[in-house]
């Protein structure tokens, strides 16, 4: 297959402020060549072989697939059962997640799933990390889970952490269940430090989780420090033992929404750990703008973690959706769209470059805390997988919430979209 005229979004008219409706070729389109679900070349004005099939991306911008880099699908769809979460706090999230979580079947957890990686997949995702709640005797939820990621391996790579939601050293046999959930095959490996009864709870939990981790050789995705507390400090523990382990890129802090309520002194003698440790973080922009701030007063606090700051120390920062239509979020479809048009602006990173840069939170960003090297990436060499938006720029695509028109995966195709149609009548 030859994909032709497609715009690159690093190939993005400078000026791409334009915005209607409408694709105009840019100048700085390029091919790219697919053979046997691989690229096989990519440049400008490729020659077509005889018999091979076109697909004219119009000018269209193509993008590597959308990478889902946390999102908790056990729980997704469970809403309202059998109580909506009334205060909005993530604690109250907990509490009616452990009311459902009692009465989970695997086909029940399978069948949700299902849905909701079908919906992502409609979006563009072709890569997910989903957390998994381990805290639980039976596994159930983390038995579907692993099932499913081998039934719809060729459709989309999932990868799974074990997530203690109700903490490792406060939750009773915690680490035994780690140890099985590693036993099992999970990909990564998950904590919860701000949940545990105690600091020492917190910190022990880390060591147990980075010790396991590196004996296994297992990723490590911590929900860390989730709290409107500035005295959450478990990222520095983490952090330390990412450096002192080698583990590195291989660790990821998920939420950090505590360094929004550091003090600008101690966030600047951690961020040089940060730095030294080479870790990864995921922001959750739309659903801790719902869970954070519940106990403020006015002003209330956003509580998203520091993405501008971490982003110019040269820090990889993702975005993640966490939630869909949950007890941690009502709404929520899986467009990373969303997340990434409510995150700039929760992060006020919207200056032009920074808008124009920022499909990197859902793709490239996130692939790099997947860990997915040579499997992901619009290079020569690497598998063809890639999604063409309706739209010239990521700029427009993001400002109009511009449909995946189609997403290829290995060079087959996963999911497709009609354009939309509107007609103004004056
Ligand atoms: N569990 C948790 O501890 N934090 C979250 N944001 C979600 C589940 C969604
Ligand atoms: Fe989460």
């Amino acid at each position: 297959m030859l994909v032709t005229n497609a715009t690159l979004p690093w190939l993005d008219a400078a000026d791409s402020s334009a915005g209607a409706a409408g694709s105009p070729v840019s100048p700085g389109s390029v091919d790219l060549r697919v053979v046997d679900g691989v690229f096989a070349a990519i440049g400008p004005s490729l020659p077509r072989e005889p018999g091979e099939e076109v697909l004219d991306a119009g000018g269209r911008l193509v993008l590597p697939p959308f990478v889902e880099s946390h999102i908790h699908l056990d729980s997704v769809l469970t809403a309202g059962q059998p109580e909506p979460n009334r205060s909005g706090t993530l604690f109250e999230g907990i509490e009616r997640w452990a009311q459902r979580k009692a009465f989970l079947t695997v086909a029940d957890v399978k069948e949700r799933v299902h849905r909701v990686v079908r919906q992502q997949a409609g979006f563009g995702v072709q890569f997910v990390r989903t957390h998994v709640d381990v805290t639980d005797p039976a596994l159930t939820a983390l038995t579907a889970l692993l099932e499913l990621r081998e039934e719809l391996a060729e459709w989309v790579t999932i990868q799974i952490v074990a997530f203690p939601q109700e903490g490792i050293c406060s939750f009773p046999d915690g680490r035994a269940l780690m140890e099985r959930a590693a036993d099992l095959g999970v990909d990564a490996l998950g904590a919860i430090p701000h949940f545990e009864f105690t600091r020492e709870y917190a910190v022990e939990s880390l060591n147990f989780v980075c010790a396991l981790a590196a004996d296994r050789g297992l990723l490590v995705d911590v929900h860390c420090d989730e709290i409107d507390d500035e005295a959450s400090r478990g990222l520095e523990t983490l952090a330390a033992r990412a450096y002192e382990l080698g583990l590195g890129p291989r660790v990821t802090a998920s939420h950090t929404t505590a360094m929004h309520s550091y003090n600008n002194a101690y966030f600047t003698r951690l961020l040089r750990l940060l730095t030294l440790s080479g870790m990864n973080f995921v922001a959750n922009p739309v659903v801790n703008t719902h869970l954070q701030g519940r106990i403020d007063s006015y002003p209330k606090r956003r509580g998203v973690t520091r993405v501008k700051e971490l982003s110019e120390a040269g820090v990889n920062v993702s975005f993640g959706t966490d939630d869909i239509v949950d007890p941690w979020n009502p709404l929520g479809t899986g467009n990373l769209r969303d997340v990434v048009h409510t995150g700039l602006y929760v992060t006020q990173l919207l200056g032009h470059q920074e808008i124009t840069d920022s499909y990197r939170f859902v793709t490239t960003n996130a692939a790099r805390t997947l860990h997915l090297g040579d499997g992901y990436g619009l290079e020569v060499g690497r598998p063809a997988s890639f999604v063409l938006l309706d739209a010239g720029s990521w700029y427009e695509a993001l400002n109009w919430n511009a449909p995946v028109l189609a997403s290829y995966r290995r060079g087959r195709l996963v999911a497709r979209t009609e354009p939309v149609h509107r007609e103004v009548l004056f």
